[in-house]
């Protein structure tokens, strides 16, 4: 008998972060998928991160839309789609083009985009669509177009390779964007010279791999860049014959940096000390290959484009751009940042980086689309648009593939503005995020592995997303149901048959009247029929038709200013204070190595959920202690907007006054745990990016009256308790729960939680000090186990969750369980670091106290741990740093 052909894989890109990794995924007979990098992917070589390696947990068919709803009853795509039709046109009739908005995302695929902003801005005339990238990417974009005159990212990921110096600033590399800090770190490694300086007011995992950290107060990267640029003045850096011929507003800049040249004021205005100032100006000035890199840390802040500008002129007045290893890097976040950026899916821009504002750009795009009409004035930006959507001047709003709910400032006041809405669609993949109760209309879309189409990377790279697994139940593209309903508006030229069409028709525009004038110009690609498309290698632009392209952007000048010259702008510290005497804390939000987002994919991966399984806060040890907040306790923090309840973290890796939470944790797998409703909808007015890392917080301990720790093999159910949040665990969930006062009966409570079959057997144990253990078992197997007590529950976790899916008939065991814990034999692993091979903290401190075990490489050799997707190589450089430092006494 011959054997059966081994299966083929589909070389498609990574959807999570903007590094864009190539992906082989190979779908199997049984319905499962196999995942690898892509050698050939010149992102990552080969290599993924822990959040791409468990792409194949995260495509499970179970919680996805399958089905249009409307008002929870299932429709026909016909009817959903006239409805929509029917809803937008009448509002555009009675209430004009600006009354209909879309709010879509970087996660949309450049031809979703497309279709999305030439339905609104061309063909409704509203710039009414603004996206998820406004809390993301805009005050880089701001930024860059007031310098160089359009929105281009000059440089390549080699560039940080080549980098003599690295400046990372508000950029967590290490978990945010892991594999290019593996090519970072693999750099490195070959040539120890090379320097890296974060620049965070937080001790991240990317400090653990870092040279020198800056701990700036909040926002104090302003007078940071400042302080460098009066520096490289004094030091004689500054690259006269660049300035001479590219550059305009070089002296009015230099004039308002010279003040932060004398090192006791920069120490002030940044907060840093004047030794650790001393070693950065020292550094930035003597390196001519200096990269960059920044991200949040930057662009979310009420002054996140004069940080983006003081970072440009630095680059700018050294000449250090567009050569290798040299220039500034916004690295982006979503896979599809970049491409909504091309689309023009802002509400101040215009598709192929045109100008909104420029009536003859607006021409020129109506000709080609041959438009109706074409938005003459911007759109509402997101924070704006949801306001808008309160007052009730939006009476039609589609939101696409973005959870605004818990994503936008002023979390709670969305969900009021959105139920102020007369009409609501939203198309996600998944049925039970935080907005879709608030959908009108819900219209499942096909999620990674079921589109097509092109992401662009944080270096300009385009690459296919290509699908491998049939579309579940009725979802459809995101482009399929916005052509459709602008055809049934009965507008022409909407009737692409597939990706391809509209991909040809995006770059044939980016070419369209261009000859050089404008950075983004793929018109090489415009005539690709469909089976070159199908095959499309990753590409970086500018392709033009010519055939040539420019690897780097502004090594000698061509800026896409009118006179072709960079523009300076003089920036100066206009950051004020927010805490008060009642909300003395400052919140920083943001994100954890192995969760995307609203969780709404990586919170279905057992492996990923195991990392961070809990909602937390970073507190300073003396905040703590001033407090009276010890590890593990529950603290409520309250702003004037709202109030969360999360797992306190005591660390001195955030500073005192600061406190930092997850942006990540939902209703769906927390009580209370939504960042953003307390964050204020406080942006920066040149780019409309609001301040999400910096939110005004009072800070007490919650008084439980109980805490309990359960896992279960069933979807566990919280009950109602006063805290709760659950994750995904091997074989079943885990659950932490408090509440403030005692459940009446601790039995039928534990049954309920744990959703018992009548006729489970239950092991039971109780003291007279408020300490409750039950474990349940159906025949051999284990259904679950609750655990209470007065105090934060201590059983080993990983003990615990590691009982779930094992039989368990022996009764020593069944004891060993209740009592969660392990026998002698097997020594708590700890809290997870290395996901892939399940190594937790006290297995690497007890690794790292034997002789000779004091790297990296050592413990991997010894454990196995940051062997395989590297991402937590980080995290045990850092406890090897740890136990290199003794504690002080
Ligand atoms: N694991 C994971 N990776 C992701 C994502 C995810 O959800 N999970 N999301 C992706 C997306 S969309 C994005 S935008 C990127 C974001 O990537 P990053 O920007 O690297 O991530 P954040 O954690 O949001 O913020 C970065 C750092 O900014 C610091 N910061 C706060 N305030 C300041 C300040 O005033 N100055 C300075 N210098 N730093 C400050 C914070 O302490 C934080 O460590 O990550 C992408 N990658
Ligand atoms: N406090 C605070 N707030 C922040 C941030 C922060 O650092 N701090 N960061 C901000 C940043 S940088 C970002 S990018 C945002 C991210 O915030 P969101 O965009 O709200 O987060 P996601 O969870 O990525 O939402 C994507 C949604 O799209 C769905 N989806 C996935 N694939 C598809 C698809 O193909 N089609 C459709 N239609 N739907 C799909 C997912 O199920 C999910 O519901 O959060 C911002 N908010
Ligand atoms: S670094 Fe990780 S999350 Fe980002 S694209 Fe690569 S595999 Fe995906
Ligand atoms: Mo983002």
């Amino acid at each position: 008998m011959e054997a059966a052909a081994a299966p083929k894989a589909t070389r498609t890109t990574c959807p999570y972060c903007g590094v864009g990794c190539g992906v082989l995924a190979t779908p199997h007979v049984e319905g499962s998928v196999g995942i690898a990098g892509d050698d050939a992917h010149p992102a990552n070589f080969g290599r993924l991160c822990s959040k791409g390696s468990a792409l194949a947990e995260t495509l499970k068919p179970d919680r996805r839309l399958l089905h249009p709803s409307l008002h929870g009853a299932r429709v026909s795509w016909d009817a959903a789609l006239d409805l929509v039709a029917t809803r937008f046109g009448a509002a555009v009739r009675e209430h004009g083009p600006d009354s209909v908005a879309l709010y879509v995302s970087g996660q949309m695929l450049t031809e979703d985009y497309y279709v999305a902003n030439k339905w609104m801005k061309g063909f409704l005339g509203t710039a009414n669509i603004d996206t998820n990238s406004r809390l993301c990417m805009a005050s880089s974009v701001a930024g860059h177009k007031r310098s160089f005159g359009s929105d281009t990212v000059p440089g390549t990921y080699e560039d940080l390779e080549e980098a003599d110096l690295l400046v990372l600033v508000g950029a967590n590399l290490a978990w945010c964007h892991p594999v290019l800090w593996q090519r970072v770190a693999a750099a490195k490694a070959l040539r120890p010279g090379m320097r890296i300086v974060v620049v965070d007011p937080r001790e991240t995992a990317t400090v653990a791999g870092a040279d020198l950290h800056l701990p700036v107060r909040a926002d104090g990267d302003v007078p940071l860049f400042l302080g460098v640029l009066a520096h490289l003045e004094a030091a004689g850096a500054l690259d006269h014959a660049y300035a001479a011929q590219h550059l305009n507003g070089l002296d009015a800049a230099l004039d308002a940096a010279r003040p932060y040249g004398d090192l006791a004021h920069l120490a002030k205005a940044t907060g840093v000390e004047a030794e650790r100032l001393v070693d950065f100006l020292a550094l930035f000035a003597a390196t001519d290959k200096v990269v960059t890199v920044y991200s949040q840390g930057v662009n979310q802040s009420s002054v996140g484009t004069d940080k983006v500008s003081a970072i440009l002129n630095c680059h700018l007045a050294t000449g250090r751009i567009g050569r290798p290893g040299a220039g500034p890097f916004s690295v982006t976040g979503q896979p599809n940042a970049m491409g909504g950026r091309e689309v023009g899916g802002l509400a101040n821009q215009l598709a192929a980086h045109l100008d909104l504002a420029d009536p003859a750009h607006r021409a020129l795009v109506q000709g080609f689309w041959n438009a109706p009409t074409m938005a003459a004035t911007p759109g509402l930006k997101a924070v704006d648009l949801f306001e808008a959507l309160g007052d009730g001047r939006i009476r039609a709003l589609w939101i696409i593939g973005t959870n605004p709910v818990d994503s936008l400032p002023d979390a709670d006041r969305v969900r009021a503005a959105l139920k102020a809405c007369p009409f609501v669609v939203v198309s996600d993949i998944v049925a039970d995020t935080d907005t879709m109760p608030f959908a009108h209309l819900a219209l499942p879309a096909c999620g990674w592995g079921e589109k097509d189409g092109t992401v662009t990377n944080s270096e300009r790279r385009i690459s296919r997303q290509r699908a491998f697994l049939p579309a579940p139940g009725e979802a459809r593209p995101d482009w399929w149901a916005l052509k459709e309903v602008a055809r049934r508006m009965g507008f022409a030229g909407f009737d692409y048959g597939s990706a391809a069409a509209i991909f040809r028709e995006h770059a044939a525009l980016s070419a369209h009247e261009n000859e050089g004038r404008r950075d983004f110009d793929i018109g090489g690609l415009a005539d690709l029929g469909d089976l070159a498309y199908e095959q499309l290698a990753p590409v970086r632009w500018p392709i033009r038709r010519d055939g040539t392209g420019t690897e780097r952007f502004f090594a000698d000048g061509g800026f896409f200013t009118p006179d072709g010259r960079a523009q300076l702008v003089p920036v100066t510290d206009r950051s004020t204070p927010v805490t008060t005497p009642e909300h003395p804390f400052l919140l920083n939000t943001g994100r954890i190595r192995d969760q995307w987002h609203t969780m709404t994919r990586t919170g279905r991966s057992p492996r990923l959920s195991a990392h961070l399984a809990e909602p937390f806060c970073e507190i300073h040890p003396d905040d703590a202690a001033a407090h009276g907040i010890t590890e593990a306790d529950l603290v409520e923090i309250a702003s004037e907007h709202g109030a969360a309840i999360l797992r306190a973290l005591v660390t001195p890796r955030v500073a005192r006054g600061s406190l930092f939470a997850p942006m990540h944790w939902t209703e769906q797998f927390a009580s209370k745990a939504r960042v953003n409703a307390l964050v204020p909808p406080r942006v920066d007015p040149v780019s409309g990016q609001p301040a999400s890392k910096a939110a005004a917080v009072s800070l007490k301990r919650l008084d439980a009256a109980w805490h309990g720790f359960a896992v279960s093999s069933e979807e566990p159910d919280p009950c109602g308790a006063d805290y709760w949040a659950s994750a995904r665990a091997p074989g079943g969930w885990r659950l932490e729960l408090a509440g403030l006062s005692r459940p009446l009966d601790p039995n039928t409570f534990a049954r309920t939680v744990l959703r018992l079959p009548a006729g489970a057997e239950i092991l039971s144990y109780g003291d007279g000090a408020g300490h409750r253990r039950l474990a349940a078992f159906a025949g051999p197997r284990f259904l679950g186990a609750l655990w209470m007590s007065p105090e934060p529950v201590a059983v080993s976790r990983a003990y615990a969750v590691s009982c779930l899916g094992g039989a368990v008939a022996e009764s020593a065991t069944r004891f060993r369980v209740l009592a969660g814990r392990a026998g002698a034999d097997r020594p708590d692993p700890g809290a997870l670091v290395c996901s892939c091979f399940g190594v937790g903290t006290d297995d690497i401190r007890r690794a790292v106290a034997a002789p000779g075990c004091r790297s990296v490489a050592a413990v991997g050799e010894a454990l196995k741990a940051g062997t395989n997707c590297g991402s937590c190589r980080s995290e045990i450089q850092g406890l090897i740093d740890e136990a290199r430092v003794p504690e002080p006494s």
